[in-house]
């Protein structure tokens, strides 16, 4: 019998395999000889459902993006294979959407080889060795990630990737950071096994008892108590949790920020959306308690604040924000805490307290009361404006095709974020994710890994056409053909970015671009954005202008998914910029 291939390259890929990761998101280069030949003998011997899929991505936006989609929605960490300093880099932004998501990733990069003369296997044999040698690789990602480290043996691989793994999925998740040269990942080893369930992730944190009661004792005492939260839907579990307080006090929910579902839209306690609020929220001004959970941004200091006089709380995994140099919420307490247990912590140190039942009850009708007229309000905007598609239109369209669809909402809408929560109406904790991050261009790989993650379920990316465009929909569009991930993107197209345009005028309101109207934001002449879709991926692609062509185009798109192919509808809003003359 032939001696078994075992390599570090075969350790590392086992390990990953031992901790439950079935695909690999990869980029590769010269530094993956080691990866490829231990995938190959794998499959040789027979042994490659003992490793991860590969899953080739022709862009490490396109890979990272996939990762971090499928373990948003698995809730357990994925992997990313890139090219030395270049993969690296070119991972761009999605690595701090990782970070802000808090998403676990591992990414491992190879380095250059550290021997010239064929010193050993591996040792530098390409022009390129040289090129790729840079003094500080794991500099480049080090601000994002919680850990980073080098392989520097086959010995002890399998442990650094676990370690780095329970680093990754351990409370606040986040990318780690993994690099090996050419040389190392070439080291023969003895087969050998670990066992994972040592490597597990550090426990949820619970509220000392005494800051449960406080809190308890202030909601319940409070007039106007008020919950703001922004991420706690990260662990689905937690949305009933936060139901059960919501329902015990009668406190009304404020989502901000939000990119999952934190709390059910149709749930009476419900009482909206803020993202770049430009007004201020009664909700807040009146709250005299209010409890801040999991959220990096409750509210915007500048245009929308709570009373001076607010009791507030701040529960949270990481309360002071320690990856945020400016932060501050002027808090009467703030704990670290995961927010599921610290819901039912409090929820349990109300259910001891003596209630004013009348107080509540009456609070209940009236939050009630304004929910149905807040929801009444939106739905009186549902219809398109003479002939032109609104956003409002087009989500109540997607939303109605997705009626009795187990449905995985996607949101990166940008500028329409507001009116994507507000017309969707989700209901189902994990029905929606975001990227949580500030760089555009993930829902394109993203849509890939929430498919592969949850193949039942219609995955559905609601997105800017800017963001489109930021998504590499050339080769995210391939991947899904090649892996069969068919998803529907529907891009809100206003033609440009009004982002940009809108921040220019929340500085400069009467400013010379507002009064020339002078924005560079338009993207006229007007690309085809489904047809990148076609021709990458082979998707269903279609532009529509008409309001009263597209629930049907919206209907026949869904069904090409269900077919087995990606659709790419994009919509005609007004556009950013008046067309030029
Ligand atoms: C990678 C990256 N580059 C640039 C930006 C800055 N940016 C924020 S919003 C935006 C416009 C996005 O355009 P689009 O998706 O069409 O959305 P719209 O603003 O039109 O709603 C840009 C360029 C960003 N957030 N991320
Ligand atoms: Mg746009």
């Amino acid at each position: 019998m032939t001696e078994r291939y075992y390599t570090t390259s075969t350790a590392f890929l086992e390990a990953l395999a031992e901790a439950g990761i079935r695909h690999v998101f990869a980029n590769l280069g010269s530094d993956h000889p080691g990866l490829i030949e231990a995938l190959a003998h794998a499959k040789a011997e027979g042994r490659a459902d003992e490793l991860p899929q590969l899953v080739v991505c022709p862009h490490e936006t396109v890979a990272l993006s996939a990762a971090h989609a499928y373990a948003a929605v698995t809730r357990t960490p994925q992997a990313v294979i890139v090219h030395v300093d270049s993969g690296t880099q070119n991972m761009g932004g999605a690595i701090s959407n990782a970070m802000r998501g808090r998403v676990p990733v591992l990414i491992f990069a190879g380095a250059a080889p550290y021997t010239m003369q064929g010193e050993l296997p591996g040792s530098r044999n390409e022009f390129i060795h040289w090129i790729q040698d840079v003094r500080d690789q794991r500099g480049i990602v080090r601000g994002y990630v919680k850990y980073d480290n080098e392989i520097r043996t086959g010995k002890n691989v399998k442990q650094l990737v676990h370690r780095a793994l329970q680093i990754a999925a351990s409370e606040p998740a986040g990318p780690v950071y993994l690099v090996g040269a050419r040389e190392v990942m070439e080291e023969p080893l003895e087969p050998h096994a670990l066992d994972p369930r040592l490597y597990r992730p550090v426990e949820p944190a619970a509220l000392t008892q005494p800051v449960a009661d406080e809190i308890a004792a202030a909601l319940a005492g409070a007039r106007h108590p008020l919950i703001i939260t922004g991420h706690l839907g990260r662990d689905p579990e937690a949305v009933p949790a936060l139901v059960a307080l919501a329902d015990l006090l009668a406190i009304p929910v404020i989502e901000s920020g939000a990119f999952r579902l934190n709390f059910p839209a149709g749930h009476p306690m419900h009482r909206g959306w803020q993202f770049t609020t430009t007004g201020q929220n009664p909700l807040l001004a009146e709250a005299d308690v209010l409890l801040v959970l999991d959220s990096d941004v409750p509210y915007i200091f500048t245009t929308n604040r709570p009373s001076p006089d607010a009791a507030i709380y701040v529960v949270d995994v990481d309360p002071v924000k320690y990856g945020m140099p400016l932060w501050h919420v002027p808090a009467r307490r703030s704990a670290a805490a995961n927010s599921r247990v610290a819901l039912e912590q409090i929820a349990a140190s109300v259910r001891k307290l003596d209630l004013d039942r009348q107080l509540v009850e009456s609070r209940r009708a009236e939050v009630t009361a304004a929910h149905d007229a807040q929801r009444a309000a939106w739905e009186s905007l549902e219809r398109p404006d003479g002939g032109v598609i609104t956003p409002e239109y087009l989500t109540a369209c997607v939303r109605d095709v997705l009626a009795g669809e187990d449905a995985l909402i996607l949101t990166e809408a940008v500028t329409n974020f507001q009116v994507v929560a507000e017309h969707m109406r989700l209901s189902e904790p994990g029905s929606l994710i975001g990227s949580g991050g500030a760089s555009l261009g993930w829902s394109g790989g993203g849509a890939v890994g929430a498919k592969l993650a949850s193949p039942e379920r219609t995955v559905v990316a609601l997105v800017g056409d800017g963001t489109f465009l930021f998504s590499v929909p050339s080769a995210a569009q391939w991947v899904a053909r090649r892996y069969g991930t068919p998803t529907l993107t529907v891009i809100y197209d206003n033609r440009g970015w009004k982002a940009p345009k809108q921040s220019t005028l929340g500085v400069h309101p009467a400013g010379a671009a507002a009064m020339a109207d002078d924005f560079p934001v338009s993207f006229e002449p007007e690309a085809n954005l489904p047809g990148i879709a076609a021709v990458s991926g082979g998707a269903y692609a279609a532009t529509v202008s008409d309001p009263a062509d597209l629930p049907a185009v919206l209907k026949e798109a869904l069904a090409a998914v269900h077919a087995g192919r990606s659709a790419v509808v994009a919509a005609h809003l007004p556009p950013v910029q008046p067309p030029t003359p």
